[in-house]
């Protein structure tokens, strides 16, 4: 039997954080598919009222307790599992700067970058899609400036800090229109040591819904 449920779906960064977490703390756990493209039913009352008031994918069920925000996500399994946890008062401030970076600044214009790219019909305005861009572009070479010669963004050790932060970046080069692995190598050397960790998997490995509209995934792992 699971012990979590994880409302999730495959293209979802956001989501990713937590199922990859669930995945590299060894948990069982079981997703919950949200048709997200599909029939939206992130946006019906029903969710909004017995789900997730917020109307967002990820959701973590754990018996009693539902939690969202992959940043709470990430802090309450990292507590509760004692692993990936950032250790005393300053690297639990320091983690904390770099999720809500993550959470506005990289992921939160990657994702909406992606949509308009791959998924939003019609597709997005050229010139919105130009200014994600140039806000991406400022917010990957700050993460990059930081994996400069360290392992891992707070610690010698992977934390949720990089946990949260990998959320976007594994998906397709081609999906984004540029390699951001290749573009900045710091990023690209840290998502290889964050791979390498005993229970890594790819996002479309690991959750419902690749190829896109279906509920499959792409090699399931
Ligand atoms: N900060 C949130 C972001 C969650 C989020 O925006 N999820 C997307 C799916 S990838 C969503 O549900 N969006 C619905 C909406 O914004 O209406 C988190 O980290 O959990």
């Amino acid at each position: 039997m699971s012990d979590y449920q994880l409302y999730c779906f495959a293209q979802s960064g956001n989501a990713y954080r937590a199922a990859l977490m669930l995945n590299l703390i060894g948990a069982k756990w079981k997703p919950v598919w949200i048709d997200f493209f599909g029939t939206g039913v992130q946006r019906t009352p029903d969710y909004r009222d017995g789900v997730n008031e917020m109307g967002e994918v990820p959701v973590l069920v754990d018996g009693d307790k539902r939690l969202s925000q992959s940043g709470v996500i990430l802090t309450y399994l990292a507590r509760k599992s004692g692993k990936f946890r950032p250790q005393g008062e300053d690297q639990e401030l320091e983690s904390l700067r770099w999720i809500i970076f993550d959470n506005q600044k990289v992921n939160g214009f990657l994702g909406p970058f992606r949509f308009l790219k791959n998924f939003a019909k019609p597709a997005g305005d050229p010139a919105v899609v130009a200014f994600l861009k140039g806000r991406i572009d400022n917010a990957l070479a700050i993460v990059n400036k930081r994996l400069t010669g360290r392992d891992f963004l707070v610690s010698d050790r992977p934390t949720i800090a990089d946990i949260s932060m990998t959320a976007y970046l594994y998906y397709p080069a081609d999906e984004y229109g540029f390699d951001i692995a290749k573009e900045h190598p710091a990023i690209g050397a840290w998502l290889k040591r964050m791979q390498a960790l005993p229970g890594w998997a790819h996002p479309y490995d690991i959750m419902p819904g690749y190829p896109f509209g279906t509920q499959g995934y792409r090699n399931k792992a």
